[in-house]
């Protein structure tokens, strides 16, 4: 692989990270300057402007090996990496910078936080843990970074859960849904890749038969990944794929059977018909299924976020959520808020367009980054 998970999972947060980060900076800048500021900077204030201390610089342009072409003509994906720019360096010398942790100053790390797409009621909460531990309190701007970042952590933990393959008699029927180019097909190829990787058999299910071209998207992936894969005509009835999904995978004893659904459906109510009548025939057969129904999201959207976990979970019971394109022009600061509005588990997180960039989600990584610490 070319690059460490870590090293793509930052990349890929810099801007939402740099977003905060900026953010509760100039809470600090303008909150009432505190005469007893930090004297001396310590060395690694002082660093030369040299780009980033940490690993090794890859090559941009490094080719990937799993990489390739798109099947479908999806949205495109999000702008590719930018160089990191050399505010790095700014940013520690910033970061000695210190305030006194007063209402005014709460006040603006509140705002920073809500502008930052983590919502008000998260930002109220955290404002309100930082005042209790650190009310009146001289702090500097990596502390306060810090703090917030545990406080964000607090939040994301009791979400994090991974998908686990338990069920009793087998195929666990997992539904993936969600708007359409949110990744849905992308991360069933990617989860498909992952449980086989840990020995899972796997089956997926083409039951977005809105447009031929996500069949064939699917079946490409499938091929890839090595997973059988059912298939009907486009414009078919989804759940009589799904029917036929389940009693093949139960026949050759299928751990896991991951359909795919379409996100392009005209409205609400046709969304809903859909998925009731996959339910439905699920139901016939297993009466656990779908064991899970999760929700992908576009980091890209997002508050939008939000609004579509509503819907889908009055339209299809959401379990779980995965969050895609956190590679791009991410806004990771919407788990926050639907961590604290919903408390749906987050199963895991898409930092590309490769088999391999599906990662499980870690709350205390994903908080430190948001926050800009990590
Ligand atoms: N950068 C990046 N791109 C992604 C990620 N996940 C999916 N994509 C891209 O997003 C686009 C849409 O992905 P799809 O998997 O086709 O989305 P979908 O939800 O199945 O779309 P419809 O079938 O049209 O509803 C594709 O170009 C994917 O390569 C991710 O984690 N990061
Ligand atoms: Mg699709």
């Amino acid at each position: 692989m070319s690059k460490s998970w870590t090293e793509k999972l930052f990349g890929g947060f810099r801007k939402t990270s740099d977003r905060l980060s900026e953010n509760l900076s100039a809470a600090v800048e303008a909150a009432e300057p505190v005469v007893e500021e930090v004297a001396e900077p310590e060395p690694e204030a002082e660093v030369e402007p040299e780009p980033e201390p940490t690993p090794a610089p890859e090559p941009v342009a490094e080719p990937e090996p799993v990489q390739e072409p798109e099947p479908a003509p999806t949205p495109a994906p999000a702008p590719a990496q930018e160089p990191e720019p050399a505010s790095i360096v700014s940013k520690v010398a910033t970061t000695m910078r210190s305030t006194r942790l007063d209402d005014a100053t709460l006040d603006e790390i509140e705002d920073a936080l809500i502008v930052s797409d983590l919502g008000p009621s998260a930002a109220a909460r955290i404002r309100d843990k930082l005042a209790e531990k650190r009310f009146g309190s001289v702090i500097t701007e990596r502390e306060l970074k810090e703090a917030v970042a545990e406080e964000i952590a607090a939040i994301l933990r009791p979400v994090a859960k991974p998908l686990d393959i338990t069920a009793f008699p087998r195929p666990q029927v997992i539904l993936v849904i969600g708007v359409n180019g949110s990744g849905k097909t992308t991360t069933i190829a990617k989860l498909g890749h992952w449980l086989m990787e840990d020995d899972y058999e796997v089956m997926l299910a083409a039951g977005d038969t809105f447009r031929a071209a996500a069949i064939g998207q699917l079946k490409i992936w499938a091929e890839r990944i090595g997973a059988p894969i059912i298939t009907g005509p486009e414009g078919g009835d989804p759940s009589a794929i799904v029917f036929d999904g389940v009693k093949k995978a139960t026949n050759i004893g299928t751990d896991a059977l991951i359909v795919d659904t379409a996100g392009r459906l005209q409205n609400k109510r046709e969304l809903m018909d859909e998925l009731a009548k996959i339910r439905k025939v699920l139901g016939r057969l297993n009466p656990e299924a779908p064991h899970d129904v999760l929700l992908v999201l576009d980091a890209t959207n997002g508050q939008n976020a939000l609004s579509q976990i509503e819907t889908f979970k009055e339209v299809a019971g959401v379990t779980g959520l995965i969050m895609t394109k956190l590679d791009g022009t991410a806004r990771g600061g919407v788990l926050v808020a639907a961590a604290e509005q919903y408390g749906l588990p987050i199963h895991a997180i898409g930092v590309g367009e490769t088999l391999d960039d599906l990662r499980p989600f870690d709350p205390d990584l994903v908080a430190r980054v948001i926050a800009g610490v990590a």
